[in-house]
Protein backbone atom coordinates (compact mmCIF):
# COMPACT_ATOMS: atom_id res chain seq x y z
CA UNK A 1 0.00 0.00 0.00
CA UNK A 2 1.47 3.22 -0.89
CA UNK A 3 0.78 5.93 1.87
CA UNK A 4 -0.97 9.37 1.99
CA UNK A 5 0.52 11.63 4.26
CA UNK A 6 -2.36 14.18 4.88
CA UNK A 7 -1.88 17.77 6.42
CA UNK A 8 -5.51 19.28 6.97
CA UNK A 9 -6.13 22.62 7.77
CA UNK A 10 -9.11 23.24 10.68
CA UNK A 11 -10.43 21.79 13.24
CA UNK A 12 -13.92 22.50 13.54
CA UNK A 13 -16.71 20.63 12.75
CA UNK A 14 -15.45 19.78 9.07
CA UNK A 15 -12.43 18.93 10.28
CA UNK A 16 -13.66 16.27 12.51
CA UNK A 17 -15.96 14.94 9.80
CA UNK A 18 -12.64 14.95 7.30
CA UNK A 19 -10.14 13.19 9.57
CA UNK A 20 -13.33 10.74 10.73
CA UNK A 21 -13.08 9.99 6.53
CA UNK A 22 -9.42 9.68 6.83
CA UNK A 23 -9.49 6.87 9.29
CA UNK A 24 -12.69 5.07 8.28
CA UNK A 25 -12.10 4.95 4.36
CA UNK A 26 -9.59 2.30 4.63
CA UNK A 27 -11.20 0.16 7.19
CA UNK A 28 -13.77 -0.54 4.42
CA UNK A 29 -13.32 0.46 1.48
CA UNK A 30 -10.55 -1.40 -0.67
CA UNK A 31 -7.72 0.88 -1.55
CA UNK A 32 -4.43 1.01 -2.64
CA UNK A 33 -3.43 4.22 -0.42
CA UNK A 34 -3.08 4.20 2.95
CA UNK A 35 -4.19 7.66 4.71
CA UNK A 36 -1.48 9.05 7.08
CA UNK A 37 -2.71 11.98 9.43
CA UNK A 38 0.89 13.60 9.02
CA UNK A 39 -0.18 17.04 10.21
CA UNK A 40 -2.81 19.29 11.58
CA UNK A 41 -2.83 23.13 11.52
CA UNK A 42 -4.96 26.01 13.66
CA UNK A 43 -4.52 29.70 15.11
CA UNK A 44 -5.12 28.38 18.58
CA UNK A 45 -1.75 26.04 19.31
CA UNK A 46 -3.51 24.79 22.60
CA UNK A 47 -6.72 23.66 20.63
CA UNK A 48 -5.01 21.96 17.98
CA UNK A 49 -2.83 20.30 20.18
CA UNK A 50 -5.72 18.62 21.72
CA UNK A 51 -7.30 18.03 18.38
CA UNK A 52 -4.35 16.12 16.87
CA UNK A 53 -3.49 13.80 20.51
CA UNK A 54 -8.16 12.81 19.99
CA UNK A 55 -7.52 12.39 16.44
CA UNK A 56 -3.86 10.80 16.25
CA UNK A 57 -2.34 13.63 13.86
CA UNK A 58 1.39 13.40 14.58
CA UNK A 59 2.40 16.70 14.35
CA UNK A 60 0.71 20.23 15.17
CA UNK A 61 1.60 23.48 13.00
CA UNK A 62 -0.20 27.12 13.76
CA UNK A 63 1.04 28.55 10.27
CA UNK A 64 -1.05 27.04 7.39
CA UNK A 65 1.91 28.50 5.38
CA UNK A 66 4.11 26.10 7.14
CA UNK A 67 2.02 23.27 6.75
CA UNK A 68 1.93 23.77 2.54
CA UNK A 69 5.94 24.13 2.56
CA UNK A 70 6.24 20.85 4.17
CA UNK A 71 7.87 18.12 2.16
CA UNK A 72 5.89 15.41 3.93
CA UNK A 73 2.69 16.35 3.02
CA UNK A 74 0.84 14.98 0.09
CA UNK A 75 -2.62 16.32 0.38
CA UNK A 76 -3.70 19.78 1.83
CA UNK A 77 -7.17 19.40 3.56
CA UNK A 78 -8.71 22.63 3.60
CA UNK A 79 -11.29 22.70 6.33
CA UNK A 80 -11.19 26.43 7.78
CA UNK A 81 -13.49 29.26 7.29
CA UNK A 82 -14.28 30.23 3.60
CA UNK A 83 -12.15 33.67 3.62
CA UNK A 84 -9.22 31.53 3.72
CA UNK A 85 -9.66 28.70 1.04
CA UNK A 86 -8.46 30.90 -1.86
CA UNK A 87 -4.71 31.68 -0.51
CA UNK A 88 -4.01 28.23 1.13
CA UNK A 89 -5.43 26.33 -2.05
CA UNK A 90 -3.02 28.32 -4.30
CA UNK A 91 -0.34 28.30 -2.21
CA UNK A 92 -0.80 24.24 -2.21
CA UNK A 93 -1.36 23.82 -5.79
CA UNK A 94 1.89 25.80 -6.03
CA UNK A 95 3.92 23.29 -3.94
CA UNK A 96 2.28 20.57 -5.82
CA UNK A 97 0.17 19.31 -3.53
CA UNK A 98 -3.06 17.33 -3.72
CA UNK A 99 -6.38 19.45 -2.42
CA UNK A 100 -9.35 18.59 -1.07
CA UNK A 101 -11.30 21.71 -0.10
CA UNK A 102 -14.45 22.33 2.32
CA UNK A 103 -17.44 23.75 0.22
CA UNK A 104 -17.89 26.31 -0.90
CA UNK A 105 -15.03 26.30 -2.96
CA UNK A 106 -14.33 30.14 -2.68
CA UNK A 107 -15.87 33.50 -1.26
CA UNK A 108 -17.13 34.28 -5.11
CA UNK A 109 -16.76 32.92 -8.64
CA UNK A 110 -14.10 35.27 -9.76
CA UNK A 111 -11.66 34.17 -6.41
CA UNK A 112 -12.90 30.34 -7.44
CA UNK A 113 -11.78 30.58 -11.07
CA UNK A 114 -8.42 31.78 -9.68
CA UNK A 115 -8.44 28.06 -7.68
CA UNK A 116 -9.47 26.42 -10.79
CA UNK A 117 -6.53 28.04 -12.66
CA UNK A 118 -3.80 26.90 -9.99
CA UNK A 119 -4.91 23.59 -9.50
CA UNK A 120 -5.36 22.58 -13.22
CA UNK A 121 -1.66 24.49 -13.72
CA UNK A 122 -0.14 22.74 -11.23
CA UNK A 123 -2.22 19.35 -12.86
CA UNK A 124 -2.56 18.23 -8.98
CA UNK A 125 -5.77 15.97 -8.15
CA UNK A 126 -8.60 18.17 -6.16
CA UNK A 127 -12.02 18.27 -4.76
CA UNK A 128 -14.72 19.70 -2.95
CA UNK A 129 -16.42 18.45 -0.21
CA UNK A 130 -20.08 18.32 -1.34
CA UNK A 131 -21.13 15.04 0.34
CA UNK A 132 -25.00 15.05 0.17
CA UNK A 133 -23.89 13.14 -3.47
CA UNK A 134 -22.50 10.47 -1.55
CA UNK A 135 -25.61 9.90 0.67
CA UNK A 136 -26.27 6.35 -0.81
CA UNK A 137 -29.93 7.23 -1.50
CA UNK A 138 -28.72 10.35 -3.45
CA UNK A 139 -26.08 8.24 -5.71
CA UNK A 140 -29.50 5.93 -6.22
CA UNK A 141 -31.16 8.81 -7.72
CA UNK A 142 -28.45 9.88 -10.00
CA UNK A 143 -28.15 5.83 -11.11
CA UNK A 144 -32.19 6.37 -11.50
CA UNK A 145 -32.16 9.56 -13.82
CA UNK A 146 -29.19 8.69 -15.86
CA UNK A 147 -30.73 5.23 -16.91
CA UNK A 148 -33.49 7.14 -17.80
CA UNK A 149 -36.10 6.23 -15.54
CA UNK A 150 -37.97 9.57 -15.28
CA UNK A 151 -38.07 10.61 -18.48
CA UNK A 152 -37.63 13.78 -19.64
CA UNK A 153 -37.26 16.17 -16.61
CA UNK A 154 -40.13 19.05 -15.73
CA UNK A 155 -39.58 20.31 -12.05
CA UNK A 156 -36.73 20.32 -9.74
CA UNK A 157 -37.68 21.43 -5.99
CA UNK A 158 -35.17 22.28 -3.51
CA UNK A 159 -34.99 23.13 0.15
CA UNK A 160 -32.64 23.65 2.79
CA UNK A 161 -33.77 24.73 6.41
CA UNK A 162 -32.34 25.23 9.52
CA UNK A 163 -33.56 27.59 12.44
CA UNK A 164 -30.29 28.62 14.58
CA UNK A 165 -29.83 32.42 13.92
CA UNK A 166 -33.33 33.42 14.68
CA UNK A 167 -32.20 35.15 18.09
CA UNK A 168 -31.07 38.73 17.87
CA UNK A 169 -29.05 38.11 20.42
CA UNK A 170 -26.89 35.84 18.84
CA UNK A 171 -23.20 37.64 17.89
CA UNK A 172 -21.54 37.21 14.96
CA UNK A 173 -17.97 36.32 13.82
CA UNK A 174 -15.47 34.25 15.87
CA UNK A 175 -15.15 30.44 16.32
CA UNK A 176 -18.31 28.81 15.53
CA UNK A 177 -20.15 31.91 14.49
CA UNK A 178 -18.15 33.11 11.32
CA UNK A 179 -20.87 31.80 9.01
CA UNK A 180 -22.65 35.11 9.96
CA UNK A 181 -19.66 37.36 8.93
CA UNK A 182 -19.81 38.32 5.36
CA UNK A 183 -16.14 39.17 5.22
CA UNK A 184 -15.50 36.09 5.81
CA UNK A 185 -18.23 33.66 5.13
CA UNK A 186 -18.94 35.43 1.25
CA UNK A 187 -22.42 34.85 1.76
CA UNK A 188 -25.50 33.39 4.34
CA UNK A 189 -27.53 30.70 3.40
CA UNK A 190 -26.80 31.29 -0.51
CA UNK A 191 -23.28 30.04 -0.16
CA UNK A 192 -23.27 27.97 3.42
CA UNK A 193 -27.07 25.98 2.10
CA UNK A 194 -28.23 26.68 -1.19
CA UNK A 195 -24.52 25.51 -2.54
CA UNK A 196 -25.46 22.21 -0.96
CA UNK A 197 -28.93 21.96 -3.28
CA UNK A 198 -26.89 23.62 -6.04
CA UNK A 199 -24.18 21.23 -6.73
CA UNK A 200 -26.88 18.04 -6.08
CA UNK A 201 -28.87 19.88 -8.74
CA UNK A 202 -26.23 20.55 -11.17
CA UNK A 203 -25.18 16.65 -10.83
CA UNK A 204 -28.45 15.33 -10.72
CA UNK A 205 -30.03 17.27 -13.60
CA UNK A 206 -27.76 19.45 -15.72
CA UNK A 207 -26.66 22.79 -15.74
CA UNK A 208 -28.64 26.11 -14.57
CA UNK A 209 -29.31 28.67 -17.44
CA UNK A 210 -30.57 31.79 -15.49
CA UNK A 211 -32.25 32.53 -11.77
CA UNK A 212 -34.29 34.96 -10.54
CA UNK A 213 -34.23 35.63 -6.87
CA UNK A 214 -35.10 37.28 -3.39
CA UNK A 215 -33.05 37.21 -0.25
CA UNK A 216 -33.66 39.28 2.97
CA UNK A 217 -31.86 39.90 6.37
CA UNK A 218 -34.05 39.80 9.19
CA UNK A 219 -31.59 40.84 11.81
CA UNK A 220 -29.83 44.02 10.63
CA UNK A 221 -27.27 44.46 13.75
CA UNK A 222 -25.60 42.23 15.74
CA UNK A 223 -22.69 42.01 18.06
CA UNK A 224 -19.17 40.98 16.25
CA UNK A 225 -17.42 38.73 18.51
CA UNK A 226 -14.46 39.41 17.65
CA UNK A 227 -14.69 43.68 17.95
CA UNK A 228 -17.18 43.61 20.93
CA UNK A 229 -19.00 46.41 19.03
CA UNK A 230 -22.53 45.80 17.15
CA UNK A 231 -21.84 45.60 13.67
CA UNK A 232 -24.52 45.53 10.29
CA UNK A 233 -25.28 42.02 9.31
CA UNK A 234 -23.74 41.82 5.41
CA UNK A 235 -25.38 38.28 5.32
CA UNK A 236 -28.61 36.89 3.67
CA UNK A 237 -30.51 34.98 6.24
CA UNK A 238 -32.98 33.49 3.89
CA UNK A 239 -33.41 33.46 -0.19
CA UNK A 240 -35.08 32.31 -2.08
CA UNK A 241 -34.60 31.66 -5.87
CA UNK A 242 -36.27 30.33 -9.23
CA UNK A 243 -34.44 28.83 -11.99
CA UNK A 244 -34.64 27.29 -15.57
CA UNK A 245 -32.02 24.32 -16.27
CA UNK A 246 -30.75 24.02 -19.74
CA UNK A 247 -32.93 20.59 -20.15
CA UNK A 248 -35.66 22.89 -20.26
CA UNK A 249 -36.77 22.05 -16.64
CA UNK A 250 -38.34 24.51 -14.38
CA UNK A 251 -36.98 24.89 -10.20
CA UNK A 252 -37.72 26.45 -7.29
CA UNK A 253 -34.49 26.67 -4.46
CA UNK A 254 -35.20 27.99 -0.97
CA UNK A 255 -32.70 28.20 2.00
CA UNK A 256 -33.25 29.62 5.73
CA UNK A 257 -31.80 29.83 9.03
CA UNK A 258 -35.32 31.40 10.52
CA UNK A 259 -37.84 28.59 9.75
CA UNK A 260 -38.80 27.45 13.11
CA UNK A 261 -38.22 23.70 13.97
CA UNK A 262 -35.94 22.50 10.94
CA UNK A 263 -32.74 22.04 11.80
CA UNK A 264 -31.12 20.65 9.03
CA UNK A 265 -34.28 19.92 6.43
CA UNK A 266 -32.55 19.28 3.20
CA UNK A 267 -35.39 17.57 0.83
CA UNK A 268 -34.83 17.41 -3.16
CA UNK A 269 -38.31 16.35 -5.65
CA UNK A 270 -37.53 15.96 -9.44
CA UNK A 271 -41.03 15.68 -11.69
CA UNK A 272 -40.15 13.56 -14.78
CA UNK A 273 -42.24 12.59 -17.52
CA UNK A 274 -43.02 8.70 -16.21
CA UNK A 275 -41.57 9.00 -12.81
CA UNK A 276 -40.67 11.28 -9.56
CA UNK A 277 -38.06 11.13 -6.35
CA UNK A 278 -37.87 12.97 -2.89
CA UNK A 279 -35.18 12.77 -0.45
CA UNK A 280 -35.07 14.01 2.51
CA UNK A 281 -31.58 14.50 5.11
CA UNK A 282 -33.52 14.19 7.49
CA UNK A 283 -34.53 10.36 6.59
CA UNK A 284 -31.55 9.98 5.13
CA UNK A 285 -31.25 6.07 4.21
CA UNK A 286 -34.89 6.44 2.51
CA UNK A 287 -35.19 7.62 -1.34
CA UNK A 288 -39.07 7.93 -2.29
CA UNK A 289 -40.22 6.70 -5.86
CA UNK A 290 -42.84 6.92 -7.80
CA UNK A 291 -43.21 5.60 -11.14
CA UNK A 292 -46.22 6.11 -13.27
CA UNK A 293 -45.20 2.72 -15.25
CA UNK A 294 -46.64 0.96 -12.27
CA UNK A 295 -49.31 -1.42 -12.75
CA UNK A 296 -52.52 1.14 -12.00
CA UNK A 297 -53.98 -0.67 -8.89
CA UNK A 298 -50.39 -1.20 -6.74
CA UNK A 299 -49.04 1.86 -8.23
CA UNK A 300 -48.00 4.79 -5.44
CA UNK A 301 -44.86 5.58 -4.20
CA UNK A 302 -42.48 3.62 -3.21
CA UNK A 303 -40.40 4.01 -0.10
CA UNK A 304 -37.18 2.65 -0.65
CA UNK A 305 -34.49 1.21 2.55
CA UNK A 306 -31.60 2.04 0.69
CA UNK A 307 -29.28 -0.30 3.07
CA UNK A 308 -28.90 -3.18 0.73
CA UNK A 309 -25.62 -5.03 -0.46
CA UNK A 310 -26.55 -3.50 -4.43
CA UNK A 311 -27.48 -0.13 -3.40
CA UNK A 312 -23.91 2.53 -3.46
CA UNK A 313 -21.60 2.01 -1.09
CA UNK A 314 -23.82 0.08 0.97
CA UNK A 315 -22.21 -3.31 0.44
CA UNK A 316 -19.25 -1.77 2.00
CA UNK A 317 -20.98 -1.76 5.21
CA UNK A 318 -23.05 -3.57 7.38
CA UNK A 319 -25.84 -6.36 5.81
CA UNK A 320 -28.86 -5.24 4.61
CA UNK A 321 -31.26 -3.26 6.68
CA UNK A 322 -28.64 -1.86 8.42
CA UNK A 323 -28.61 1.80 7.52
CA UNK A 324 -25.71 4.27 8.00
CA UNK A 325 -25.79 8.59 8.74
CA UNK A 326 -24.34 11.47 7.36
CA UNK A 327 -20.65 10.99 8.38
CA UNK A 328 -20.56 7.81 6.10
CA UNK A 329 -21.20 10.86 3.00
CA UNK A 330 -17.77 11.94 3.91
CA UNK A 331 -16.05 8.43 4.26
CA UNK A 332 -17.23 7.35 0.85
CA UNK A 333 -16.14 10.76 -1.05
CA UNK A 334 -12.68 9.94 0.24
CA UNK A 335 -12.54 6.66 -0.94
CA UNK A 336 -13.96 7.75 -4.19
CA UNK A 337 -11.03 10.07 -3.99
CA UNK A 338 -7.94 7.84 -3.23
CA UNK A 339 -9.86 5.16 -5.77
CA UNK A 340 -9.45 8.28 -8.43
CA UNK A 341 -5.98 8.66 -7.88
CA UNK A 342 -5.16 5.14 -7.93
CA UNK A 343 -7.06 4.71 -11.41
CA UNK A 344 -5.60 8.72 -12.67
CA UNK A 345 -9.29 9.46 -13.05
CA UNK A 346 -10.69 12.83 -10.94
CA UNK A 347 -13.09 12.47 -8.51
CA UNK A 348 -16.14 14.62 -8.61
CA UNK A 349 -16.62 17.36 -7.97
CA UNK A 350 -13.22 18.81 -8.70
CA UNK A 351 -12.70 22.70 -8.03
CA UNK A 352 -13.85 23.23 -11.74
CA UNK A 353 -17.45 21.61 -10.96
CA UNK A 354 -17.63 23.34 -8.00
CA UNK A 355 -16.93 26.41 -9.62
CA UNK A 356 -20.17 26.02 -11.52
CA UNK A 357 -21.97 25.87 -7.91
CA UNK A 358 -20.04 29.35 -7.19
CA UNK A 359 -21.37 31.01 -10.70
CA UNK A 360 -25.05 30.07 -9.92
CA UNK A 361 -24.56 31.27 -5.95
CA UNK A 362 -22.88 34.87 -7.86
CA UNK A 363 -25.99 35.11 -9.90
CA UNK A 364 -28.58 34.37 -7.37
CA UNK A 365 -27.05 37.12 -5.24
CA UNK A 366 -26.72 39.47 -8.30
CA UNK A 367 -29.94 38.94 -9.35
CA UNK A 368 -31.45 39.85 -5.67
CA UNK A 369 -29.64 42.95 -5.87
CA UNK A 370 -30.84 43.84 -8.90
CA UNK A 371 -34.53 42.33 -8.91
CA UNK A 372 -33.89 40.99 -12.33
CA UNK A 373 -33.13 37.54 -13.83
CA UNK A 374 -29.50 36.78 -14.39
CA UNK A 375 -27.77 34.46 -16.77
CA UNK A 376 -25.40 32.49 -15.16
CA UNK A 377 -21.61 32.36 -15.89
CA UNK A 378 -20.35 29.05 -18.26
C1 LIG B 1 -24.54 25.04 8.62
O1 LIG B 1 -25.23 24.91 9.81
C2 LIG B 1 -24.10 23.67 8.11
O2 LIG B 1 -23.25 23.11 9.07
C3 LIG B 1 -23.36 23.78 6.78
O3 LIG B 1 -22.20 24.58 6.88
C4 LIG B 1 -23.05 22.40 6.25
O4 LIG B 1 -22.40 22.48 5.01
C5 LIG B 1 -24.36 21.62 6.14
O5 LIG B 1 -24.12 20.34 5.62
C6 LIG B 1 -25.06 21.54 7.45
O6 LIG B 1 -25.24 22.85 7.94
Amino acid sequence: MKTLNIGLVGYGFMGRAHSNAFRKAPKFFDLEYQPVLRAVCGRDAAKVKAFAARWGYETCETDWRKLVERDDIDLVDIACPNDMHRDIAIAAARAGKMITCEKPLAMNGPEGLKMVQAVEKAGVPNMVWYNYRRVPAVTLAKQLIDEGRLGKIFHYRAKFLQDWTISKDLPQGGAGLWRLDVKVAGSGVTGDLLAHCIDTALWLNGRIDRVSAMTETFIKQRKHNLTGKVEKVGIDDACAFLARFENGSLATFESTRYARGHKALYTFEINGEHASIFWDLHDLHRLQYFDHRDEGRVRGWRSIHVTDGDHPYMGKWWVPGLQIGYEHSFVHQFADFLQGIAAGKPASPTFRDALQTQYVCDAVLKSAKSSRWQKVAA
